[in-house]
């Protein structure tokens, strides 16, 4: 089995660029705020779920829970972490000295002059018996914290489309390895490097296109040095079927909270189609990673670091960490 992020993530987004056009920043903070202010009392994944803040332990006690990952232990995470592609070398290993909570974090490494693949990835499925995953009619909820060097957030990556933090994607299947560029793919990441977490939806399979979920109802900004936490809920209605034929019946949400303070809705996606056309296809796969398409291999720049903690996947909304 080849340890490679898939090769459709080496192509440029130019479809992808003409959908959302860049915008002047200024004016585009300006909107966002006033569609915050517009959108905050009527989106329905803004109401607080009334659940207290609890700690990762308890989290993870909830019903509803289907998996916990604590980067506690270089054993149990080293078989889930590749290298990047063409490398034996990983960059991605659990250390001790900063973490969310237990005995250590998932740390990526981002070095100077890499291309796209800066870093490899860590995988996982949501059951290691593939028993656990999610097609038409279902809902899940899958959270992570995640911490930022000041150098990730402070370099300007040339030619970089904006670094990932998560792709959530089809599950492995007994007969069948699923790779991490699938028409069902979800994706959060800093789309053109512009300081918050922004989402798409299928790896150019639905309708030839990566689309954009526009509907954006606030940028929360990416914070360096402290631990932040994104929650992605997908709300699968009627598998679109490539047809033209819309349903307009899922739902996929982001919240995003920085260290302390409650979680904040920041996208709101609904009346919505997820694309697949496999029958045998469901959502039952995660991968993080930086990856960073497009980036410049020839650029210097410092070493950045990028930290995962505390990854749930769950059947329900997962509550806010309690520090
Ligand atoms: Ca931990």
């Amino acid at each position: 089995m080849l340890p490679y992020i898939d090769g459709l993530h080496f192509l440029p987004y130019g479809a992808f660029m003409l959908r959302r056009p860049a915008r002047h920043p200024a004016f585009g903070e300006a909107i966002l705020a006033v569609l915050s202010i517009l959108l905050a009392g009527c989106a329905t994944g803004e109401v607080d779920p009334g659940i207290p803040p609890m700690s990762f332990e308890q989290r993870c006690a909830q019903p509803g829970v289907v998996k916990c990952f604590g980067f506690d232990s270089q054993e149990e995470t080293e078989p889930f972490i590749y290298p990047p592609y063409g490398m034996t070398i990983k960059r991605g290993r659990v250390v001790t000295d900063v973490k969310a909570s237990g005995a250590g974090s998932l740390r990526f490494e981002i070095p100077s002059n890499t291309g796209a693949d800066t870093s490899g990835s860590f995988w996982q499925n949501f059951s290691d018996n593939f028993g656990t995953q999610f097609g038409e009619g279902e809902e899940f909820f899958v959270q992570w914290r995640q911490r930022f060097s000041p150098e990730l957030l402070n370099t300007s990556y040339r030619e970089g489309g904006g670094w990932k933090q998560a792709i959530i994607g089809e599950g492995d299947r007994p007969e069948k390895t699923a790779y991490s560029c699938t028409q069902l793919e979800i994706v959060v990441q800093n789309t053109y490097q512009r300081g918050a977490p922004e989402m798409y939806h299928s790896c150019g399979g639905k309708d030839g296109s990566y689309e954009v979920l526009d509907q954006q109802v606030r940028s929360v900004r990416y914070q360096p040095n402290q631990w932040m936490t994104f929650q992605v809920a997908i709300k699968i209605g009627t598998w679109y079927r490539n047809d033209r034929r819309y349903h307009r019946d899922s739902a996929i949400r982001l919240w995003v909270a920085e260290a302390g303070q409650r979680s904040r809705l920041a996208v709101d996606q609904t009346r919505y189609d997820l694309a697949n056309d496999d029958p045998g296809a469901r959502y039952g796969k995660i991968w993080l990673l930086p990856y960073h398409s497009n980036k410049n291999a020839s650029q210097r720049h410092a070493t950045a670091y990028t930290w995962y903690d505390e990854l749930i996947i769950s059947r329900s909304r997962i509550a806010d960490p309690d520090q």
